[in-house]
């Protein structure tokens, strides 16, 4: 278990006390050719934390922050805790429209915003019913009534005491990126942000200062801000940010920034495999000493060539929005079966339950995971699933998991994604990772299609790699691939190819969509 004393401050505890402990002057933040030390980051989150209280932001109000990965981000959202406040980081890519129903659901009264993100803002300005304070950073000739970022921090004190926040008060608030419908906003308390860097972290990764953390995740996802604001901060070690991120731009930041702890998802691993052939001949990658992955389950096939070509392992995880990181993986010092995506990470204890009568299953037999640690699921605004989530204290994430007879866990679907076909369970990721093995297969999403007779049948939607012609030969090719490798009743009936799959933005497949299409 881990204790926090009654009152702590993440911010405090991520920033303030590696300068008081003589960790000033170590690298906090790496961004292009900028290094932040962790005594200029701290009179960042000082200046800003004052000008929010000068704003008239009180403890316990919503701020939302609204950045691409850089260092103003992580800035905002810690001045925000400092003063008592709670940072709600918005995906970029979100509209006018489902800002403002996030913004009106979380009641915020302010935002901190790149210029570059401010247009969704100001097209729903007039609907915003509380946002009464919107700081803009960088814009030249501000509009409306709004504040300059950096003529506040230039203005205010350096100086700020940390509220006296108590371990168990909002810290953080997060909406779900929604593969299944509306998104909903999870809280997380101080002491739940300090625990995903003292069990996940900790154990799964052994930070020490040395490392330094990098990569794609978008820091308001909730594992991008574990990954990289979190984590690296918890042990005074340094965050990589990479603004628009590519494979290339991946690379190039791996080589300059020397980063030693990789954190992607698996399309981001994917294509960096197959845009780059031979990445570590062109680009100094030694610095590397492990890769993470979560978001999506990572194929062995992945893992593999990664391994090859990188000489580094990935960490797969399995982690979720509102129980804020990673609770299933492997530790780094484990020996990795890719195969299975590892133990309950020290803290958390799973079982596999009966997903209608909710009693415990033997190993070996696939159930709905239940999770119980020190981060749990906690819904702002919503009874009704806060219900459906949470069982007497164990989380149910909605994953459908089998528990190996060596205790490791292993993934088999969504609990929405299990395909019900002639009365066998068949779970599409399991079919999806033999597709993707092949050479034609650039993507692929596997869903269960409405059948008569059958109830439903397995039907795989691909994208084919570019230079690949598809005939029915290819169609026959895939299907045999499938039925060779695993219960011939697990074979795609119906395969379709397209350009594209839906994705959320922070890059999962909306499977949700395709079944859809599959229902009109
Ligand atoms: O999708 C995941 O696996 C995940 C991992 C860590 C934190 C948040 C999420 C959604």
């Amino acid at each position: 278990e881990v204790h926090y004393p009654e009152t702590i401050n993440a911010a405090t505890e991520l920033v303030d006390r590696h300068v008081t402990e003589g960790r000033g002057d170590n690298v906090a933040i790496h961004f292009k050719s900028e290094k932040i030390t962790y005594s200029e980051l701290q009179e960042q989150i000082n200046r800003l934390g004052n000008a929010l209280l000068e704003l008239g932001v009180e403890p316990g109000d919503r701020v939302v922050v609204r950045f691409t990965n850089r260092p103003e981000a992580i800035v905002s959202c810690l001045a925000t805790q400092k003063i008592g406040a709670v940072p709600l980081p918005s995906m970029k890519l979100l509209r006018a429209k489902e800002l403002t129903y996030i913004i009106n659901d979380a009641e915020a009264t302010a935002a901190v915003v790149y210029d570059d993100l401010l247009d969704e803002i100001e097209a729903a300005h007039d609907d915003l019913e509380t946002l009464e304070e919107i700081i803009v950073a960088e814009r030249n000739g501000i509009g409306h009534d709004f504040h300059s970022y950096n003529d506040l921090i230039n203005d205010t004190s350096p100086e700020l005491s940390r509220h006296e926040t108590h371990r168990g008060d909002p810290a953080l608030m997060l909406y779900t990126s929604g593969t299944t419908g509306k998104s909903k906003g999870t809280f997380h308390t101080h002491r739940q942000l300090l625990a995903t860097a003292d069990t996940y972290a900790r154990y799964c990764i052994e930070p020490t200062e040395d490392d330094v953390f990098g990569g794609n995740p978008p820091l308001p996802f909730a594992y991008g801000y574990g990954d990289l604001v979190t984590f690296p901060l918890r042990f005074g070690a340094s965050t990589s940010l990479v603004e628009n991120a590519s494979p290339q731009t991946l690379l190039e930041t791996i080589e300059n920034h020397g980063i030693t702890v990789f954190c992607s998802i698996p399309t981001a691993y994917n294509q960096i495999l197959s845009k780059h052939p031979n990445g570590p001949e062109k680009y100094d990658v030694s610095s590397l000493r492990l890769g993470v992955s979560a978001g999506e389950p990572l194929t062995p096939h992945t893992f593999e060539q990664i391994k090859q070509e990188y000489g580094i392992e990935i960490l797969d995880g399995i982690g979720t929005t509102e129980m804020l990181h990673i609770f299933v993986s492997h530790r780094h010092t484990d020996e990795i079966d890719p195969t299975a995506t590892g133990f309950p990470v020290p803290g958390y204890e799973c079982r596999i339950v009966d997903p209608d009568t909710g009693e415990d299953l033997p190993r070996g037999t696939p159930g709905l995971l239940a999770v119980r640690g020190p981060t749990g699921m906690t819904y702002w605004n919503r009874p009704d699933k806060q219900t459906e989530a949470v069982d007497d204290g164990w989380s149910l994430p909605g994953d459908i998991f089998v528990q190996r007879e060596d205790g490791r866990f292993e993934y088999k679907s969504r609990h929405d994604d299990l395909i019900i076909s002639s009365g066998y369970n068949i779970p599409g990721p399991e079919v999806e990772a033999i597709l993707e093995e092949h050479e034609a297969v650039s993507e692929v999403a596997v869903i269960g299609s409405p059948h008569e007779q059958r109830g439903q049948i397995v039907k795989a939607v691909i994208v084919p790699n570019d230079e690949i012609s598809v005939d029915s030969g290819l169609i026959d090719e895939l299907q045999n691939s499938v039925k060779k490798t695993l219960a011939p009743y697990k074979y795609p009936r119906e395969i379709e190819f397209v350009d594209k799959l839906p994705r959320t933005e922070t890059g999962k497949i909306q499977r949700i969509k395709l079944r859809e299409q599959e229902q009109d």
